[in-house]
């Protein structure tokens, strides 16, 4: 089903202490100011701090507990690795996959990609799956054959039941970690794109129910504009999301 949803993507930030007082001042704030529950917020702490936060989130709110990644294999001899499953056991509901940061700092490529999908839906989480043009590629006008290939190859191998499960985060590689944004209307742009790809890929229903949030330095100044889009459904937020006041003016952009 088609969500509003702000997604905070803490990326290796914070200590435990910090993370834990500030999903502490969020969740104070947000009720505080009663954003009531038109909104689904999904907090992406590093992995050792998903338990903890996780029990710090008010139960059977519109909080929910996401992690930044996860393994394409099920179990066994792959030290270091963190399973789907293991995810779930600490109270994970969803799983950032495909973030250009994953793709580029780690060479996950869109195979990789798949079958991490593979995983994480085997083991009953939601993926917000990363797409996103770099700026040599937006630069020779090559954008939507980009995003076209990223949804061919990473993502509409999965049967319409798996899809239905996948949230999908248009994030512009040049907006990542440099304060540009894209324009409400760049971003809306894209999005209809690939709305409409969703269509031809599966059908016009799940086009209409798929949920596509933008990420990029997305903040509490330009949320609302971005958020007032057609195609835009909210946003998955790097930098802003460490920070509780603009955090929360963002989850109230709606
Ligand atoms: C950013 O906004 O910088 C992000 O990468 C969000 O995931």
């Amino acid at each position: 089903m088609r969500q509003n949803i702000v997604a905070g993507n803490w990326k290796m930030n914070l200590t435990l202490q910090d993370g834990l007082a500030l999903v502490s001042e969020i969740t104070n704030m947000v009720a505080d100011e009663a954003t009531g529950s038109a909104v689904q917020v999904v907090i992406c702490p590093p992995f050792p701090f998903l338990y903890s936060v996780g029990k710090q989130l008010p139960q059977g709110s519109n909080f929910h507990l996401g992690a930044q990644n996860c393994s394409d294999k099920e179990s066994g001899a792959y030290t270091g690795e963190v399973s789907g499953k293991m995810l779930q056991s600490v109270g994970a509901e969803y799983v950032i996959l495909g973030h250009s940061e994953r793709r580029q700092y780690f060479k996950e490529d869109d195979f990789l990609l798949s079958q991490k999908l593979k995983a994480a839906l085997a083991a009953g989480l939601k993926p917000i799956f990363c797409i996103g043009e770099s700026l040599e590629t937006r630069e020779a006008e090559e954008t939507f054959d980009f995003i076209s290939k990223q949804l061919k190859d990473g993502l509409f191998h999965l049967s319409n039941e798996e899809f239905a499960q996948v949230v999908i985060a248009y994030e512009p590689i040049w907006a990542i970690g440099t304060g540009k944004t894209a324009t409400s209307a760049q971003a809306q742009e894209v999005h209809a794109f690939i709305r409409e790809q969703v269509a031809r890929a599966y059908d016009a229903e799940a086009a209409e129910n798929t949920t596509i949030l933008y990420g990029g330095s997305a903040n509490a100044q330009n949320a609302r504009e971005l958020f007032s889009q057609p195609d835009v459904d909210g946003g998955l937020i790097g930098g802003a999301s460490l920070k509780s006041r603009d955090f929360t003016e963002i989850i109230k952009s709606f």
